[in-house]
């Protein structure tokens, strides 16, 4: 007999995720549904706003990747009124754009994923000696004597005999699909905790160019920390070497630690790279420009698509076709006034909220009809896959050396053939191998930085368009960018020097969608398919195949309501955006309504 089993929610930090399956009588999923059960509003916030402040509403989408909303936004309206940044410009965005692709890719292997893997309580097991050998055989890596390691399990010892787990509770210890030795569950541990002290130095890049992490400061037309080698209020050496520094900091991370983990661990879970794969389909909207964005052959990750894996093919994608984006709600809790069968491009698109769904606490969603607050967006009618497997198939796909090489390797270890890509343990090795290709593309967005300065060129910004009265009386514009997660899209119309329509059509909008208007499931949904769990109650496997695309929700639904109203039944989230209002000196006066979120808006 078929049965339902329910995980909500299931990510670990990020917003609520709910995974509905159907498994057979052998415990193999069938069927997969993916539910974003929280909504906010930022969509809807944005109507009437002066399109120069409009990154800092969009920002507050997310804290964990903190700046990608504003990078978008400043993007779409540059596209929207043909502003050219300056050289200097560009490249600090990079490194900012990098640092963030580091840091959030770092601490979701070790904080949000790792555990899907390593069996914290087993590390107890280990022989602290043996550990020391191995960390020593695979990097050079200086914290790694018998000592260090024996202090790690005596912290561990520590955390599990005071019978409060804390940041180590709710994992399914002793699970039967933990494969790991002790030994290296035990040097994943120490990493772990290595890895939340490491993060500290790698935020120091958006703290020098932006003021502040999280949600850095941003500009229309530029970057807002002026270069004057002579002012200790600007840019100049000493705070280049502090740049410098954090670089250095997070190669030696990502190649001594990050990398010989992920090749440490993959071994013991080959059969993960035939579990997971998902749709074959895979998206990028492409990121570090050369020049600009006006300019996508010279992105070091290329903009395109493949489908039905056919790594022979890369199609060209146009985020301003009106063919070729579209987000569905036909098993979503909105409405659109032409229909919910239709799919709207994001420059036509609607965000009128419709809440359908069942009254808590209920058992299970109607996946036959509405079942989540998330859209499902489609490229040319298809399921799209984003993220790191995708920006890693293209740039495989299109010759990149380092990736060429970065994925043989791992693939000789694994002795995989190139179809284990497509799996979840894929994913998440091209998640550490595109971090390694950044993190080194890092040193020449500086080194080009420092030369660009040494010639006299101080220049970070373009303010001639500044002045409303400069623009259009309507004008159009989309700002595309690659998030960690995935090709992330904002689509404005600019009307009368404000915004008249804005719409976020997100990372973990395209992985987690639900259903479209022709039944077609979303990324998760697809990748579940097939998987066996060896413990219903205890669905690990679950978790490691969503979790191995790094769900964000607050991402994926960025709608917000201040007042913590009760929409329907479901509660909505709290909100940080009275916090800018304030400090952009705004007037704070159209909040969401309940009204709006009922579907008047
Ligand atoms: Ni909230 Fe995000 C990223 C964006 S979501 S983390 O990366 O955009 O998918
Ligand atoms: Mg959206």
């Amino acid at each position: 007999m078929a049965q339902r089993i329910v995980v909500d929610p299931i990510t670990r930090i990020e917003g609520h995720l709910r995974i509905e399956v159907e498994v057979d009588d052998h415990h193999v999923i069938q069927k997969a549904y993916s539910s974003g059960t929280m909504v906010r509003g930022i969509e809807i916030i944005m109507r009437g706003r002066d399109p120069r402040q409009a990154w800092a509403i969009a920002q507050r989408s997310c804290g964990v990747c903190t700046t990608v909303h504003a990078f978008a936004s400043i993007r779409a309206v540059e596209d929207a009124l043909d502003i050219r940044i300056p050289k200097n410009a560009t490249l600090i965005r990079n490194l900012m754009i990098a640092q963030q692709f580091v840091h959030d890719h770092v601490m979701h292997f070790y904080h949000l994923h790792a555990l899907d893997w390593v069996d914290v309580v087993n590390a107890l097991k280990a022989d602290p000696r043996e550990t020391s050998r191995l960390a020593q055989k695979i990097s050079p890596w200086p914290k790694s004597s018998p000592a260090y390691f024996a202090s790690i399990q005596n912290k561990v010892k520590q955390i599990a005999e005071s019978g409060q787990l804390t940041l180590f509770t709710n994992g399914y210890w002793g699970h039967p699909a933990y494969k790991l030795p002790p030994e290296i569950d035990l040097l994943a541990v120490a990493h772990y905790l290595e890895a939340l002290d490491a993060q500290r130095d790698f935020v120091k890049i958006h703290t020098v160019f932006g003021g502040k992490n999280p949600h850095p400061n941003f500009l229309v037309g530029g970057v807002p920390y002026p270069i004057d080698p002579t002012s200790d209020k600007a840019l100049n050496a000493e705070r280049l070497s502090i740049i410098a520094d954090a670089i250095e900091k997070m190669r030696t991370f990502v190649h001594q630690v990050y990398l010989p983990d992920l090749l440490a661990i993959a071994p013991y879970y080959k059969e993960y790279a035939t579990l997971g794969e998902g749709l074959g389909n895979f998206l990028s909207w492409g990121e570090f420009p050369r020049e600009d964005m006006k300019d996508p052959d010279g992105f070091l990750v290329p903009r395109g698509a493949i489908l039905n894996r056919d790594l022979n093919t890369i199609y060209d994608v146009d985020p301003k076709d009106m063919g070729q984006v579209q987000e569905f709600v036909a098993h979503s809790w909105y409405t659109y006034n032409r229909g919910d069968d239709v799919g709207l491009h994001p420059w036509e698109g609607e965000t009128v909220l419709n809440y359908t769904g069942p009254t808590p606490p209920y058992d299970y969603l109607n996946v036959e009809e509405k079942y989540s607050w998330l859209k499902a967006p489609r490229w040319k009618g298809h399921p799209m896959e984003v993220g790191p497997l995708a920006r890693v198939l293209l740039l495989y796909a299109t010759g990149h050396e380092q990736t060429k090489a970065l994925v043989d390797k791992t693939l000789k270890l694994l002795d995989a053939p190139v179809d284990a890509l497509f799996s979840t343990l894929g994913r998440t090795a091209a998640r550490a191998i595109e971090t390694a290709v950044f993190v080194d593309a890092m040193q020449t967005f500086y080194d080009d930085l420092v030369a660009n300065i040494k010639a006299g060129d101080y220049r970070v910004a373009n303010t001639e368009k500044w002045d409303p009265k400069t623009w259009p009386k309507e004008a159009k514009g989309v700002g595309t960018m690659e998030a960690p997660r995935g090709s992330l899209g904002h689509w404005i119309v600019i009307r009368d020097g404000k915004v008249a329509n804005y719409q976020q059509v997100v990372p973990t909008t395209w992985n987690a969608s639900p259903r479209d208007a022709r039944g077609q499931p979303g990324a998760y949904e697809r990748a579940l398919e097939g998987t066996r769990l060896l413990r219903p109650e205890e669905p690990l496997e679950i978790l490691r195949t969503v979790h191995s695309f790094d769900p964000c929700m607050a991402c994926a639904i960025h709608m917000i309501d201040a007042h913590q109203h009760t929409l329907g039944t479901t509660t909505v989230m709290p909100s940080t955006i009275v916090q800018v209002y304030s400090r952009l000196n705004m007037t704070a006066e159209p909040f969401l309504t309940v009204g709006d979120l009922r579907g008047k808006a």
